[in-house]
Order: C-alpha cells, then sequence, then structure tokens
C-alpha cells in the first residue's frame, strides 16, 4: 500500500511543499508515503558540478549528460538494467511524454516505488532513457520550465488514490475523470446569497430529482467545455454495446 518516491533534480528545494503541506505532506507523516530527494549535482565530479554539456550535432541549448544520472538511479536503485522490475517504475518528466491521465494515476497508485527524474533544457542524453529503461511522461501541452511542477502533480494525484490519503474512501472514486465527466456544481449555505439563490431542486429533499439535475448539470458543462471527454465516453458505450451481442 505505501509508496515510495525518489526524486531525482537539480532544485530539490522546490519540492518542500507537496512534501510538508496538504494530503501528501499528511501521508508523510503517516508513513504512507516516502519522499527521497536526490540532488543530481551530489554525482559529480568536476568542480562546477556541472550536469549538462552542449548537444552533438550542434544546436541551441544544453543536454543532461549521462554519468550523473546513472550514477544518481544506481544510487537509489542498486545496479539497474533498463528492463522492468515489478512494482517499480522509472519515469521521466519529459514534454516529449505521453500524456498523464488519471488512468496512468491509478496505475501508479498500485506500484511500490517511483523513481522520478524531472528535466530541464533540451532534454536528456538519449542514452538515459534507454539504458535505464525510462518511460517519458509529460503532463500536458504547454511549455513549463523543468520537470519539477510535472512531478509534484504526478505526486499529490497518486499520493490521493492511496487507501487511506483522504480520510473517506469513496470520495476519490465518485469523481470526475473516473466517470468520464465533469463535476456538477455545489452549493453550501446560505441558501440566498447577494441576490444569487441556490437552485431550488438541492433544497427540495428529493433526492431522485436531485441525482437528475446534477447527471444534466454535469453533461451540460462538459459539453461546453470538454467535448473530447463525451466523445470519449460515447466510444466507449458503442463499445460495451458490441460487446454484449
Ligand atoms: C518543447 C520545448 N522544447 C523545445 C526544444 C524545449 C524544452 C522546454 C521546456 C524542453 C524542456 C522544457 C522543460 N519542461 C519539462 O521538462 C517538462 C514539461 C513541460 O514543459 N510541459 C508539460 N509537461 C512537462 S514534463 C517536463
Amino acid at each position: 500500500m505505501a509508496v515510495r518516491f525518489d526524486i531525482i533534480t537539480i532544485f530539490p528545494g522546490m519540492f518542500s511543499s507537496v512534501v510538508s503541506e496538504s494530503i501528501v505532506g499528511r501521508a508523510v507523516k503517516s508513513g504512507l508515503v516516502e519522499i527521497n530527494r536526490v540532488d543530481l549535482r551530489d554525482f559529480t565530479e568536476d568542480k562546477h558540478r556541472s550536469v549538462d554539456d552542449r548537444p552533438y550535432g550542434g544546436g541551441p541549448g544544453m543536454v543532461f549528460k549521462p554519468e550523473p544520472v546513472f550514477d544518481a538511479v544506481e544510487n537509489v536503485l542498486g545496479e539497474v538494467g533498463s528492463s522492468a522490475e515489478p512494482g517499480i517504475r522509472k519515469i521521466i518528466l519529459t514534454p516529449q511524454g505521453r500524456r498523464l491521465d488519471q488512468p496512468l494515476m491509478r496505475e501508479l497508485s498500485g506500484e511500490s516505488r517511483i523513481v522520478l527524474l524531472c528535466g530541464h533544457y533540451e532534454g536528456f542524453d538519449h542514452r538515459i532513457v534507454e539504458g535505464l529503461g525510462f518511460e517519458e511522461v509529460s503532463i500536458g501541452d504547454y511549455v513549463l520550465s523543468g520537470g519539477e511542477l510535472p512531478a509534484m502533480v504526478l505526486i499529490d494525484g497518486v499520493v490521493r488514490l492511496l487507501p487511506g490519503a483522504l480520510g473517506h474512501p469513496e470520495s476519490s472514486e465518485q469523481e470526475s475523470f473516473e466517470n468520464g465527466v465533469l463535476d456538477f456544481p455545489q452549493y453550501t449555505r446560505p441558501p440566498e446569497y447577494r441576490g444569487m439563490k441556490v437552485p431550488e431542486v438541492l433544497l427540495s429533499g428529493n433526492h431522485a430529482e436531485i441525482e437528475q439535475w446534477r447527471h444534466e448539470r454535469a453533461l451540460e458543462r462538459t459539453r461546453a467545455s470538454r467535448g473530447d471527454l463525451l466523445e470519449k465516453l460515447e466510444l466507449q458505450e458503442t463499445g460495451q454495446e458490441l460487446d454484449n451481442t
């Protein structure tokens, strides 16, 4: 059930808030999650502690050198081959990767060790990816300045799925994305605020009508801002009908 993250980064300090605050902070304090930060520069041997070098073939920017990364990964895991080991995932956060989504979060929440390597510059010497058996993951189609924030996104999304991390077991399964649509709008007291009223149906106590209303609002919102999710849902339903015949 418990998960250990090893984060290899040139900015270990960036992770201080995730490790100590909120859901992840609580999971660390309770021993459900262990987070080991590894400073890549500790595995350099020159006096400038350099982790990068100019790309072969020319072009702008710098590329992560293989030696410090191989040494850091081997320090964390012992001698590692490029093959997959049960319970261990080796992930590089890079813009070239497979897009992180809720099914991948769920899958990762079943692993016991996750090694995260945070990218920068123009990327990694490709021998790091191939020689150490890393899979590449991106969090979306926008350009950030490094893989640290994406690593934090991954950790947050995985930790909250661990049994015991949220405190209320059913809530992580009942939510949007897991059932393929966005959340319905929520209201709390007071029933009227600055002239804005809570929809009558929510005050009615009629649970069947409330369910119906929430379902409709959820579909409406999904259609308005995420038509792609509805298309996926329709494809799945067509698939299920075919399975049943
Ligand atoms: C695609 C931009 N690249 C063009 C040559 C250069 C580049 C820019 C920024 C390479 C790496 C980065 C740093 N970003 C990440 O390391 C990163 C990232 C991201 O920028 N967006 C979404 N997910 C991720 S995961 C790692």
